[in-house]
């Protein structure tokens, strides 16, 4: 079977690790969306399994999975079209999981820079999931023999390795059977920036507020928070060119350009020379528009976890629907014997 044989089939997954944030939004659940409206096959999965290689008390995992799913939906991922679902209700993942784990090899692992950044200087002390996690992502996206992965730039280096994994087996056992999934990462706000620092990406687990805007934000937070973001005392350039020594600046450039649609080029053409004392209001006004809509929404669903949870369900069979004969064919590759099949 050549790769071209593969259909399109789009998958990728977050956290519900909690604060859900614009990084999250812009870098994920917005080109989620457009993947959805360009009518190709979508999965999108709360990796679940991926949240407790850190500690999750068990409540706050079951908020945050539900937040999640909130979160996807009110950013316009429609349940009857995409397949939204968490992913330990579907065994697959973690069935596959253990196979990759013995196709990747260890320096493979090693060279992961997510890991190191994670496990800081105490990497003896950090969970064997947290080490095997790419093995584990290969497996949700090779599950469904997904073809392409919309993802922040952070995930490329993970993505070469579900790459690799793919190829490995294919060439171990002599077959085309994996395809060879492609990251999607495109447009103005692949990375985004913390708020107090634009050297570091904006995250959930950053323990300053201050530095992102969270999907849950209410309107005089979200504006609060662009107003005190740390910058220049430079007004803006008047081309992109000149934002390449200037992260924050670039930073709030590119969220504007995210937000609205437009090329950090066409946002230069509109507010380059401006203070940011006139650019940083235009963008908490863009903001405020933008994202008041997914935060109200997401506070309704909340409202009611049953629906939510329903919605998960769903779409767990239909994903295990999928995944099922794709192990069950991997197995058979593998020379495991299983049930006699009528
Ligand atoms: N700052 C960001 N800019 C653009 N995209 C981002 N993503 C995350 N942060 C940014 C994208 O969001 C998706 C979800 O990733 P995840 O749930 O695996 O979490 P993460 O990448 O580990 O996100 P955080 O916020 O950085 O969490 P912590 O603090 O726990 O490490 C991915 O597609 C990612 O690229």
């Amino acid at each position: 079977m050549a790769e071209a044989a593969f259909t399109p089939r789009v998958f990728s997954g977050i956290q519900p690790s909690g604060n859900l944030h614009l990084g999250n939004y812009l870098g994920a659940l917005k080109r989620f969306a457009e993947a959805q409206e360009r009518g190709t096959e979508t999965l999108y999965c709360m990796v679940d399994l991926h949240a407790v290689t850190v500690w999750q008390e068990p409540a706050d995992l079951t908020r945050a999975t539900r937040e999640l799913a909130a979160g996807f939906i009110a950013s316009g991922l429609d349940p009857a079209r995409s397949i939204l679902f968490n992913q330990s209700q579907v065994a697959e993942h973690s069935q596959l999981a253990w196979v990759f784990n013995c196709v990747a090899r260890m320096g493979w692992m090693q060279r992961m820079t997510q890991f190191k950044d994670k496990a800081g200087k105490n990497a003896q002390n950090a969970s064997l999931g947290l080490f095997a996690y790419p093995a584990l992502m290969a497996a949700d996206i090779l599950a469904y023999h997904a073809t392409h992965v919309p993802v922040g730039e952070d995930q490329k280096q993970h993505i070469e390795l579900s790459r690799d994994i793919a190829a490995k087996f294919n060439h171990d056992y002599g077959v085309e059977f994996f395809p060879l999934p492609e990251p999607v990462i495109e447009g103005a706000a692949t990375r985004v920036m913390s708020l107090r620092d634009g050297t570091k990406k904006m995250s959930k687990s950053d323990p300053s507020d201050m530095s992102r805007i969270n999907l849950t934000d209410d309107a005089d937070a979200i504006a609060k928070k662009i107003r005190k973001a740390r910058t220049d005392p430079e007004p803006l350039p008047s081309e992109a060119a000149g934002l390449a020594e200037r992260p924050e600046a670039r930073n709030l450039v590119n969220i504007y350009a995210a937000l609205a649609d437009m090329s950090v080029e066409q946002v230069m053409a509109e507010a380059g020379g401006q203070a940011f004392s006139v650019f940083k209001p235009r963008l908490a006004d863009l903001a405020v528009e933008r994202l008041a809509p997914i935060s109200g929404e997401m506070k309704r669903l909340m409202g009611d976890a049953a629906a939510i949870d329903a919605i998960l369900a769903d779409g767990a069979g239909r994903a295990r629907a999928i995944a099922a004969p794709i192990l069950r064919r991997t197995y058979d590759i593998m020379g495991m014997v299983g049930a006699p099949r009528s």
